[in-house]
């Protein structure tokens, strides 16, 4: 079928799927954590503590006199009350619940320090919070845990718009920068379905991947500086906006992906590129998988530098958006979808390349059906297919979820697999991900949580995983739920080696225990 036919056939679809609903995707990611907290079950989750049998380290309790300092320091900022609190004591996902009795909102890097100072004095421990869209369990309390929250640190510092550095405080909530840059002709290198919500601080430390890093790379690349309040109150100051700096070991790298483990990023320094001028986005279905990989291959060889997304779902990923958040299905039913994007500067040079992708793709029978958008509302709506598959779960019951690095080939193999071995103990087992980073988001749910089928999960998904030389966690981090699981990921003298860093700048252990690195033999 040649690129005219296909045109003919995508036309003939949206008019059978009819009207893709439009929307404003802005708005709705600011309200998506309060919706679906709205919408789903209003029953809060058991208490970590008590659903995975933790017991309390030997960390002072807060008492009348601590929080009389903290609103001493915090003027109108500190939240004691136990409904102000409840958002903040659950995860995004509704599967772990702390019970802090105190949240602090510092508006500086100065006050930031000040807290930690003090928790490190009196023994209190600290959980740092962003947006709390972490889906591993690190951003809230497992007991008591003093939250801090970034949530009043959300100002520019500096933009530089020759060399595109920009320098914030962490609270900035990612979707906020990317439309302060988008004004000046640039934007961020990194974009993910919590846009509307999570900071760039909680990114930086979860070092966060999403839907851009194929094309603009990780944080770990595109970070600059970091300015970090450390556990003694003391500031690292590596704010650098230097591409180039080759002085001693990187230590901002430490606070990029260390989930509030050693201390608070206060500010971020990070390279942003410019905003491309022509984006097209194609959405194809594929008869199997080994189809998907051909297509990803294609991508590469034909897009090439214009290439800036390449992602695929299932079709129960599909029927998950259809069902639960009314999306309309812009094909006809496929076993795999694949979003391709292409960025770039010249409309028309894009446009010419992605036509002849599309042909040889249809062509070599590796798509059987697609469809294309140019104009910005299209684009948007076929992204919110792929980038609400979260949301669409969180509807659907109790979600396990896993986000796995698997060499690329068998990428998909596990999910096949998982459907065999679980049967009707599961209501559903789905696979997406960012193909192009060999990123699988594989989510089995259920009606309620179960630890028999938690059992039937894991440690064989994560054996498998590491059988596959894959990794355990490819960029939500460990969190609390993951802790204990490092090892099927890193040899034991390199997690000694952690645990030998964490207790050198966090000796106390107080910076959100719990958490990440497991506890010393
Ligand atoms: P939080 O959830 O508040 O915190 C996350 C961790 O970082 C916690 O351990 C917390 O203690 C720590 N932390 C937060 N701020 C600081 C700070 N200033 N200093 C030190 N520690 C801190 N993740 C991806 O990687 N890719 C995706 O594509 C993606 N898509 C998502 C889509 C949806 C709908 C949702 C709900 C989540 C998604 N996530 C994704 C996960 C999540 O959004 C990211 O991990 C995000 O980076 C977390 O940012 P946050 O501000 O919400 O951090
Ligand atoms: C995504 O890529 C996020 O959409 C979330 O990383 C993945 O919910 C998930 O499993
Ligand atoms: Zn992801």
């Amino acid at each position: 079928m040649n690129f005219s036919t296909l045109r003919l056939c995508i036309r003939r679809t949206w008019a059978m799927g009819g009207v893709l609903r439009h929307m404003d995707l802005g708005c709705r990611r600011r309200l998506l954590p309060i919706f679906s907290r709205l919408l789903s079950s209003p029953v809060d989750p058991p208490l970590t503590a008590e659903r995975y049998g933790v017991s309390r380290l030997s960390f002072s309790e807060v008492t009348a006199q601590d929080v009389s300092h903290f609103q001493t320091l915090l003027p109108g900022r500190v939240v004691t009350d136990e409904g102000d609190l409840r958002f903040h004591n659950i995860d995004w996902l509704k599967t772990v619940r702390g019970h802090s009795k105190i949240l602090l909102k510092p508006r500086n890097t100065e006050e930031v320090s000040q807290i930690l100072k003090y928790c490190n004095e009196r023994n209190l421990a600290i959980t740092p919070q962003g947006g709390n869209t972490g889906l591993v369990g690190g951003s809230v309390p497992v007991f008591d845990e003093i939250l801090v929250s970034t949530a009043l640190m959300d100002q520019v510092i500096s933009f530089n718009d020759v060399s595109g550095t920009l320098v914030c405080q962490a609270g900035c909530i990612l979707e906020s920068l990317n439309k302060y840059l988008t004004e000046r002709g640039y934007t961020m290198p990194l974009d993910l379905g919590a846009k509307g919500s999570c900071h760039i601080g909680g990114n930086l430390s979860t070092n966060a991947g999403g839907l851009r890093l194929l094309r603009y790379g990780s944080l770990r690349g595109t970070v600059l500086g970091v300015e970090a309040a450390l556990p003694d109150g003391s500031v690292l100051n590596c704010l650098n906006s230097l591409r180039k700096d080759n002085t001693g070991y990187d230590l901002k790298q430490l606070f990029i992906g260390s989930e509030g483990t050693l201390g608070i990023i206060t500010a971020v320094s990070i390279l942003c590129p410019r905003k491309p001028s022509a984006i097209n986005v194609a959405f194809l279905g594929c008869e199997d998988f080994s189809r998907v990989l051909q297509v990803f291959r294609l991508c590469k060889d034909q897009l090439g530098e214009v290439l800036s997304a390449c992602e695929f779902l299932d079709s129960e990923c599909m029927r998950m958006v259809e069902t639960h958040l009314k999306l309309t299905k812009p094909l006809p039913e496929s076993p795999f979808y694949v979003l391709v994007e292409t960025s770039g500067s010249c409309a028309k040079h894009d446009e010419d390349k992605l036509n002849a992708f599309l042909e040889t793709a249809m062509d070599s029978g590796c798509v059987t059906t697609g469809t294309v958008a140019t104009d910005h509302t299209k684009i948007l709506s076929l992204w919110a297919l792929r980038e609400r598959i979260t949301e669409a779960l969180a509807h659907d019951g109790y979600v396990y979820k896993y986000d796995l690095s698997i060499p690329i080939e068998k990428l998909y193999s596990l999910v096949e697999e998982l459907r065999d071995r679980l049967g009707s103990a599961a209501q559903s087992v789905v696979g997406y991900g960012h193909l192009g980073d060999g990123n699988l988001h594989l989510n089995i749910t259920a009606k309620s949580h179960s630890d028999a089928l938690l059992a039937a999960l894991e440690p064989f998904v994560y054996e498998w995983t590491s059988q596959h030389n894959g990794s355990i966690s490819a960029e939500h981090g460990l969190g609390f739920k993951k802790r204990d699981h490092i090892y099927y990921s890193k040899s034991r003298e390199a997690v000694q080696l952690m645990q030998k860093i964490k207790h050198m700048i966090d000796p106390k252990g107080i910076m959100n225990p719990y958490k990440t690195i497991p506890a010393m033999d």
